[in-house]
C-alpha cells in the first residue's frame, strides 16, 4: 500500500492509505533510522510511504519513503547540531501570530520568513485575535501588513471570536497542503476548528500568569480538509531554531533585498560597514523597513563566529 504519513509520534507514525483512505498505525523497518546521522527524524509528516500489514498484526511496516518536493527543518531542541524534519512535501507554510496573547515580535516573524525562503517554500502571515487589540495596536498591525504586503508575502487579519475573515482564510488554504506554526497560544487549532468544527481540536486558554499558551497540540499532525486541502497542525514554537544559513546567503532570503543585491559596490558585501551598500541606502531612504534590516543583522550577528 501506499499512503501519507499524517502523525508522528517520533516511534510511531499513522499512514493514511492513499486509495482507502484507512488509517494505519505503523512502524518504520530499522534500517532507515541510521540514513542521515544530522537528522533525528528520519520520517515526517507529509511524507509519502510505501507500506504493508505485518502477518497476524494490527500494525504496519513502513518499508519506504518517497522522494521529498520540499521540507522544512529546525534546529533540534534536544540535539543542536542535529536537525528535525517538521513536515515534508508542503505547499505552504502559514505563520499564526498575535500582538496579544502572546506577543509574536516582528523578529520572530522575520526568522519564520527567512527560513521558509531558505527552503523555496511559499509563505503567509496570519495575525490573529484582532479582537483584543485596542485601536493603537490596530493601527500598528495595518502598518505591519502593508509592509508584508509591499514586500510580496500574503497576510491575513482574523479573529475568531467575531469571526473575522475566516471564509479568507479558508480560501487561502484551498487546495494546498499547509503547515501552521507559530507560538503556543495564537490559536492554531482554534483557527483549524472555526473551518472545520468537525476535527474538534483540542484548544485551551492561555495561563493567566505569564500570557503564554501551554502547549496544547504536542505533535504535528495532519487533516484533510477537503479532497486536495490538508493542514498540518503543529505544536507551539518558542524559538524557531533556524539551522544555520551561509552569512553571504542571508540577504537571498529578504525579498526586498534580493532585488538589490549585484548593485552593492562589492560582491561579497554583506550590507553592515561596506561602502557604496545599496541596501543599507535603502534603509536610510526608509525603501526598505528599519525592523527587517535588524532582523536581518539579527540573523547575520546570531552565530557567534561572526560576531
Ligand atoms: N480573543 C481571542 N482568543 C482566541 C482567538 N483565537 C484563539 N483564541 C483563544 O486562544 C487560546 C489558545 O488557542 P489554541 O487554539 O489552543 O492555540 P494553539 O496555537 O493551538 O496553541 P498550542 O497548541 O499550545 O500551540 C484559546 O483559549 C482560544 O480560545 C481569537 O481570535 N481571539
Ligand atoms: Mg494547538
Ligand atoms: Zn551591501
Amino acid at each position: 500500500m501506499v499512503g501519507i504519513v499524517i502523525k508522528s509520534t517520533g516511534s510511531w507514525y499513522e499512514v493514511q492509505d492513499a486509495e482507502t483512505g484507512r488509517i494505519f498505525r505503523c512502524r518504520l523497518r530499522g534500517k532507515f533510522k541510521l540514513n542521515d546521522k544530522k537528522i533525528t527524524n528520519p520520517l515526517a509528516v507529509g511524507d509519502r510511504v510505501t507500506f504493508h500489514q505485518e502477518d497476524q498484526s494490527e500494525t504496519c511496516i513502513i518499508t519506504e519513503i518517497g522522494d521529498r518536493t520540499n521540507y522544512i527543518i529546525r534546529k533540534s531542541v534536544h540535539k543542536t547540531a542535529h536537525g528535525h524534519i517538521v513536515a515534508a512535501n508542503i505547499d505552504q507554510a502559514m505563520l499564526i501570530a498575535s500582538l496579544t496573547m502572546p506577543r509574536t515580535s516582528l523578529g520572530f516573524i522575520d526568522r519564520f520568513l527567512v527560513n521558509a525562503e531558505s527552503f523555496r517554500i511559499p509563505s503567509v502571515v496570519v495575525f490573529n485575535k484582532w479582537d483584543l487589540l485596542e485601536d493603537d495596536e490596530r493601527a500598528y498591525i495595518e502598518e505591519a501588513v502593508g509592509m508584508y504586503q509591499s514586500i510580496g508575502y500574503k497576510t491575513l487579519i482574523t479573529s475568531t471570536v467575531s469571526n473575522l475573515n475566516i471564509d479568507a482564510f479558508y480560501e487561502l488554504l484551498k487546495g494546498k497542503t499547509t503547515l501552521l506554526t507559530g507560538h503556543s497560544g495564537v490559536g492554531k487549532s482554534t483557527l483549524v476548528n472555526t473551518i472545520a468544527p468537525d476535527l474538534d481540536l483540542r484548544t485551551d486558554i492561555i495561563s493567566t500568569f505569564a500570557n503564554k499558551g501551554k502547549h496544547t497540540t504536542t505533535f504535528a499532525q495532519m487533516f484533510e480538509l477537503e479532497p486536495d486541502t490538508f493542514i498540518i497542525d503543529t505544536p507551539g514554537i518558542k524559538e524557531l531554531g533556524m539551522i544555520e544559513l551561509e552569512a553571504a546567503n542571508i540577504s537571498h532570503y529578504f525579498p526586498e533585498m534580493r532585488e538589490k543585491l549585484n548593485q552593492c559596490k562589492y560582491h561579497n558585501c554583506i550590507h553592515v560597514n561596506e561602502p557604496g551598500c545599496v541596501i543599507k541606502q535603502a534603509v536610510d531612504d526608509g525603501e526598505i523597513s528599519i525592523s527587517r534590516y535588524q532582523s536581518y543583522l539579527s540573523i547575520l550577528f546570531e552565530d557567534d563566529n561572526r560576531r
